[in-house]
């Protein structure tokens, strides 16, 4: 392979990172799963409008290809080679009264968090049987929730077209033919092995084997922060007790893209900020200075509609979860005051 064509108008940390020298030392490496710096770069490459743009096959290829990964994880979390993680899943520590009780800004909130089997290549480097075998013993282990996390499993093969379409709209099913995804080999099989379990009031939710093997989700209309938030941490530590997963002490939960890596949690509201963002540039001064990320209501890469964009947490690894989690609820408290003053 030869250094791939990255116009100088590309912004994604794979053109900001891809020297031609970081090129030429990792070109030749394969991991033991066969994963390769050609596919770890092959969305940025095909997909010029990444953010990030670079995803990894397996835990190894985060040491094998750290000339890469490392300045772009550096980049994106503010975290450096030697540091460490650190895990904080206590809901007492989180200071999240609900910032807007009337419901007047906040339509809906949502926490989730990604993990990976462990023991096992992430999505790009997955084979199908493997696939298979982290569907089924991952739905074998949410079968086995009580209480409010109680609920089914719906698996993609075998969905109706209107169902699985429901599903998308409402934000609860991650969307089909992702070509972010898609050029890194995670829609492979597609759609074998995937679905989607959750609750009856879809309050509590887990996706298998989307850009993560399992997203695992909580979310509800208005800005109860800290009721989503228990409600996640409740499910992290029952599946946990069921499914191992990939974690280790520098980089916290192995996760296929490196801005997931560590806490692999976005916090989220849809929020709606209409006079606010009509002058762009105060928007972002808020949610920069809160480490905040701007999406649309139809998630990453999607366009906000009627003024009503999602805010989440930007930074994921080096800072707990309850930090991630106050971050977003700091910057969403900065800008309903800055949308009331309008
Ligand atoms: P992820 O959050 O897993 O990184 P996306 O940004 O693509 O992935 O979002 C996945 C889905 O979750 C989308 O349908 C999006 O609209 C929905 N979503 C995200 N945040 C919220 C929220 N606060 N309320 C309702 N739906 C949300
Ligand atoms: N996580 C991933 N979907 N994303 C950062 C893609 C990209 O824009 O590079």
């Amino acid at each position: 392979m030869n250094y791939p064509n990255l116009p100088k108008d590309c912004t994604s940390m794979l053109c900001k990172h891809l020297s031609p020298e970081v090129f030429e030392a990792l070109k030749d490496k394969k991991t033991a799963n066969g994963f390769t710096l050609e596919q770890a770069i092959n969305s940025g490459v095909l997909n010029l409008d990444s953010g990030i743009g670079v995803y990894a096959g397996d835990a190894e290829s985060y040491e094998l290809f750290d000339g890469l990964f490392d300045p772009i994880i550096e980049d994106y979390h503010g975290f450096g080679k030697n540091d460490k993680h650190q895990s904080n899943l206590n809901p007492d520590d989180l200071k999240a009264p609900n910032p807007d009780p009337e419901g007047k800004f906040i339509v809906s909130t949502r926490i989730r968090v990604g993990r990976n089997v462990a023991n096992l290549p992430l999505g790009p480097a997955i084979s199908k049987e493997q696939r298979d075998f982290v569907e089924s013993s991952v739905v074998e282990g949410l079968n086995t929730l009580e209480g409010e996390l109680k609920g089914s499993y719906h698996p993609l093969l075998g969905m109706s077209k209107e169902v699985q379409d429901d599903l998308i709209k409402d934000h609860f099913l991650f969307k089909e033919g992702d070509r972010f995804l898609d050029a890194v080999g995670l829609n492979r099989n597609w759609p074998e092995g995937r679905g989607i379990y959750h609750n009856t009031d879809k309050t509590f939710l887990v996706w298998v084997n989307e850009e993560d093997q399992l997203r695992i989700i909580s979310m509800q209309q208005g800005g109860d922060i800290k009721e989503v938030f228990t409600r996640l941490v409740s499910a992290i530590k029952s599946i946990e007790t069921k499914v191992p997963f990939s974690y280790n002490d520098h980089l916290g939960y192995i996760t296929s893209c490196p801005t997931n890596l560590g806490t692999a949690m976005r916090a989220s509201v849809h929020i709606a900020v209409p006079k606010l963002a009509e002058d762009m540039d105060a928007f972002k001064a808020i949610t920069d200075k809160h480490h905040l990320q701007i999406r649309g209501i139809h998630g990453e890469h999607s366009q906000s509609e009627g003024g009503v964009y999602d805010i989440s947490n930007l930074r994921r690894l080096g800072i707990t979860e309850v930090e991630a989690v106050q971050d977003m609820y700091d910057g969403v408290v900065a800008l309903i005051t800055a949308e009331k003053a309008l």
